[in-house]
């Protein structure tokens, strides 16, 4: 088999990518690890950037996230007792979000990867890279036991955090910036009206909570939680208690509790790896990066990276220039910096840390009453939350 780009990983970044590069007239592949419905269970993101939904209507991917998506236009942030709404759509004139799950996300782009007769191969196993620092690269996978060889131009590294790509690279090569911290979020997915029109940021002494949504009908709460937790700990009527506790007694009015469809824990850790280019591999996305999800940054992210990403391709295949892609990893982390310096102050003023004694709570009070009535810090909160330019 031969193509001009075999991508790694079908998440939102792998699946993004291989359309754009359609869209541009380039071959690719897409080898997936896991089963399409697996992919497509998992329940992450829930907000886009205008760019991101840009790049979805680039792609003729947006019609039903025009159809249902929520526009939001801010977002609240509580604390001291008091909810404070920053008009987000007023300090960046004009900018908003949009509300659309990841999981809608990648089903539009598997349907449209389908009905454009693309390859992408589910189940593959044992994926490997190899010679990516010829121009000769290939990429081996198995399927069904049966071994297979893709011979291709350039290999994507779309493949998340735990993927095979940035694993593949030899360790003097890569440097990685890490920071782990102490505490998971968990959260669930409720068929219950959302509590408020938009967002709902706390910050509590009982620690971090989250008022998102998925429509109309479907809400996401999320608490900070112990990293020794277990979500079998985690009853629903315990969960919606906590989540309670740590919102303001207007929130708690109106409040709809119902069944969980989903729970789950997930730790947070900001990770970058340089850089995103190593000969004919490149990385994006989760593979590359991870921002923790107080700033709702990182499908956004991974949506910049493979812009970036194809554009440079293009460059390669239509002028016959190397200078996209030489300075594709410059250019993405340029960016990627300021959404993990983005994502990591979100988080520390948001969280209760270990070490949050009585005189850290005051500052980050102080910071957030400063946030909430300056005219510049709504709006340099506001700039980024949106999405800065790409
Ligand atoms: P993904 O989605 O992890 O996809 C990688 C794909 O690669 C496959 N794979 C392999 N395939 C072949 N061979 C191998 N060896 C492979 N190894 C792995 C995997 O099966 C998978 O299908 O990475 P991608 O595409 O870079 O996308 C990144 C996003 O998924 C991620 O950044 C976001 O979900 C993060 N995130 C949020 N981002 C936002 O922009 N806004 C949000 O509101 C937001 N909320 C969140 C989040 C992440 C969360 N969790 C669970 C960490 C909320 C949460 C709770
Ligand atoms: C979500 O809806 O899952 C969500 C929203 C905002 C965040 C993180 C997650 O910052």
């Amino acid at each position: 088999m031969a193509t001009q780009v075999a991508i790694i990983g079908a998440g939102p970044a792998g699946l993004l990518l291989g359309q754009l590069l359609h869209a541009y007239g380039i071959d690719n592949i897409i080898l997936e690890r896991k089963d399409r419905d697996y992919v497509l269970a998992r329940i992450r993101a829930g907000v886009l950037e205008q760019g991101t939904v840009g790049l979805l209507e680039e792609v003729g991917v947006a019609e039903r996230l025009h159809r249902e998506g929520l526009i939001h236009d801010g977002i609240e942030l509580a604390f001291g007792g008091e909810r404070h709404r920053i008009d987000m759509k007023k300090a960046t004139r004009g900018k908003t979000v949009t509300i659309y799950g990841q999981t809608e996300v990648t089903r539009d782009l598997m349907d449209a990867r389908d009905k454009a007769q693309l390859k992408i191969v589910y189940d593959a196993e044992d994926v490997s890279l190899h010679d990516f620092g010829s121009d000769r690269p290939r990429v081996r996978y198995a399927k069904d036991g049966v071994s297979h060889e893709i011979a291709c131009d350039f290999i994507a590294g779309c493949d998340g955090f735990h993927g095979v790509s940035r694993q593949s690279v030899k360790a003097d090569a890569i440097k990685v910036f890490e920071r782990v911290y102490p505490f998971g979020w968990l959260g669930i997915l409720s068929e219950t009206p959302p509590v408020s029109p938009e967002l709902i940021y706390a910050n509590h002494e009982r620690g971090f909570a989250l008022c998102s949504m998925r429509s109309h009908t479907r809400s996401r709460y999320y608490v900070q939680c112990s990293l020794d937790d277990h979500v079998d700990q985690w009853s629903d009527d315990k969960f919606w208690d906590e989540l309670k506790r740590r919102l303001d007694p207007e929130a708690v009015d109106h409040l709809v509790t119902g069944p969980s469809i989903e729970k789950s824990i997930a730790p947070l850790r900001s990770f970058v790896a340089e850089p995103m280019r190593f000969g004919r591999l490149f990385l994006a996305g989760d593979a590359a990066h991870i921002v923790p999800p107080t700033g709702a940054k990182g499908l956004n992210l991974a949506a910049s990276d493979v812009h970036y990403l194809a554009t440079a391709l293009r460059e390669f295949y239509g002028e016959k220039s190397s200078a996209g892609i030489d300075d594709y990893s410059r250019r993405a982390l340029t960016r990627v910096w300021k959404a993990e310096r983005f994502s990591w102050w979100m988080t520390s003023i948001l969280h209760r840390f270990p070490d949050t004694d009585a005189f850290s709570a005051r500052i980050q009070n102080a910071e957030l009453n400063y946030l909430v009535s300056s005219n510049a810090a709504t709006a340099a909160l506001s700039e980024n939350y949106v999405g800065l330019p790409y």
